[in-house]
């Protein structure tokens, strides 16, 4: 009994300690959401705010039903809208940082399936932090029309 007992507080405390290394509770996402896309389009568009409770850097988003996720910044250049992909995006201690259309958005290339709106989107999302300590987090998004 003992001994079952200390293994169970033996796989508790593992999974605790998992948990710490490997989830990030430190970046709150809100407003998340991606954009339906029209019959036939292989690439998608997703957006959030993150707000980070210190200094680190979003650095990759993955999902299964995309080949590659990418960031991109969009910016209007004499008239002429332009994308570019940033290979990561720094986030300030406690400032929102924010992605919507017209601006920094997540692009998703090779989608295997039509991002439907009402259905819902799977990403795991990469974090560094300032000690260099690599965390990830899940989030589901709603696909939405967008207006
Ligand atoms: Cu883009």
């Amino acid at each position: 009994m003992t001994r079952l007992i200390k293994l169970v507080t033996g796989v508790i405390a593992l999974t605790l300690l998992l948990t710490a290394c490997e989830v990030n509770n430190r970046v709150a996402i809100m407003d998340s959401w991606a954009r339906a896309n029209a019959p036939g389009q292989s690439v998608g568009a997703a957006y959030m705010t993150f707000i980070s409770a210190d200094d680190s850097t979003f650095i990759r988003a993955e999902t299964p039903i995309a080949s590659s996720v990418e960031i991109h910044s969009m910016t209007m250049n004499d008239g002429v809208m332009k994308m570019r992909m940033l290979p990561e995006l720094p986030l300030k201690a406690g400032v929102a940082e924010k992605l919507a259309p017209g601006g920094f958005h997540l692009m998703l290339f090779d989608l295997k399936k039509p991002l439907i709106a009402g259905e819902q989107l799977d990403l795991t999302l990469t974090f560094r932090d300032a000690t260099g300590k690599v965390t990830q987090q899940k989030v589901t998004l709603t696909i939405k029309e967008a207006n």
